[in-house]
């Protein structure tokens, strides 16, 4: 007989850079979402779809939960909650990083003590009519494994699961055993989406993400924090698509850092945003990227509605990108136009692709 098919939505909810991001593109086999090893990466939920088999799983990236100070982090946290209701099942992610601090060894019976505070305050704002699954990310870090049983417990005390599954999802370690732990607990049905679809967020939402992820890469202290990055213009055509993008920062000084010596960071913030947007889309980009100073964005409800944050853009959805055999999206990026990124007072533009224009 033929099994059934199956479909639903599960959102990913957990404490900040614990591993959300991480564990949905190695669920989707594709490098969506943005990764970094700072915390509040994400900003805003993500929809990505697997297929498995003929089954259909509708994951939901959120926010990590973290203390807000500024209405784009109370924004975060009420986006992240809000995810978490309405779903078909939970994962909730946490990870070993309090038991590899120093001093806390004596940890070997289950303790509730061991579960970090902010783990405990997001377990309690579970909808626990929700079927949740508990994966404890990273236990590629803990050299003494024996931690670990401890943990499973005082945390299985502390809410109810449906399952545990440890992972190491970095690692590829877990994810097919989270992703049938989720199947088996699927309702029955058709899946709404259709096998090519990604995700429902717009291309225009990842020009954004993927500028966004480089600056936190490749910049420190607060200026990874200072930015958001909001789409211009963007021309769309079969051989290759053209965009104008803006990055805000909160001070003249934090664009001094993000353009760099002679520009050579913002060339490098481009050219490698460009290069995850045509292995994400499948063809060529020009992306051209501008930087703007709007002091306090974070702080303006109507600054952060204009720069995307709670409300979708867009409307196109976006395809697993069918790559051909003559694509490479690593060819012929040795030769940057450098631009002059002197000019200009209020924006200054660098070209950031060898395209010619
Ligand atoms: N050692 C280790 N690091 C991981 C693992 N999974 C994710 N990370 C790292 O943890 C950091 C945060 O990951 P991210 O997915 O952005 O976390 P999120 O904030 O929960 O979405 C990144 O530097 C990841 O590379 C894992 O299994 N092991
Ligand atoms: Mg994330």
């Amino acid at each position: 007989m033929v099994p059934p098919m199956r479909s639903g939505t599960v959102a990913i909810v957990g404490r900040t850079n614990v591993g959300k991001s991480t564990f949905l593109n190695a669920a989707l086999g594709e490098d969506l979402a943005i990764v970094s090893p700072l915390p509040q990466t994400t900003r805003d939920t993500l929809l990505g779809i697997a297929h498995i088999n003929d089954d259909q799983i509708a994951f939901i990236d959120t926010p990590g939960l973290h203390r807000p100070r500024t209405e784009l982090g109370r924004r975060m946290n009420a986006t992240a909650v809000d995810a978490a209701r309405s779903t078909d099942l939970l994962v909730f992610m946490t990870d070993v990083s309090g038991l590899t601090k120093k001093g806390k060894s004596k940890h070997l019976l289950p303790d509730a003590s061991i579960i970090q505070s902010a783990d405990r305050d997001l377990l309690e704002r579970l909808d626990s009519s929700v079927p949740t699954i508990l994966v404890i990310n990273k236990v590629d870090t803990l050299k003494n494994k024996t931690k670990l049983l401890p943990y499973i417990q005082a945390l299985n005390e502390a809410h109810e699961f449906v399952a545990t599954v440890p992972a190491s999802v970095l690692k590829d370690d877990g994810v097919s055993g989270v992703l049938n732990e989720i199947r088996e607990r699927l309702p029955e049905g058709k899946p709404p989406y259709d096998q090519s679809v990604l995700t429902d967020r717009p291309t225009t939402f990842f020009v954004c993400e993927y500028v966004r992820e480089q600056i936190l890469r490749r910049t420190r202290r607060e200026v990874p924090h200072a930015v958001a990055v909001t789409v211009d213009q963007y021309d769309e055509s079969p051989q290759i698509d053209r965009i104008h993008a803006t990055i805000h920062v909160e001070k003249p000084g934090q664009r001094a850092i993000l353009i760099g010596k002679g520009g050579t960071s913002l060339v490098a913030i481009g050219t490698s945003a460009r290069e995850r947007l045509e292995e994400l889309l499948g063809r060529k980009v020009h992306l051209k990227l501008f930087i703007r100073v709007s002091e306090r964005w974070k702080d303006m409800p109507r600054q952060l509605s204009e720069l995307g944050y709670e409300k979708p853009s867009g409307k196109t959805p976006i395809r697993r990108p069918r790559r051909n055999a003559d694509f490479d999206s690593t060819a012929g990026t040795g030769d940057e136009d450098k631009g002059d990124p002197s000019t200009a007072d209020e924006s200054i533009g660098a070209p950031a692709s060898d395209e010619s224009e």
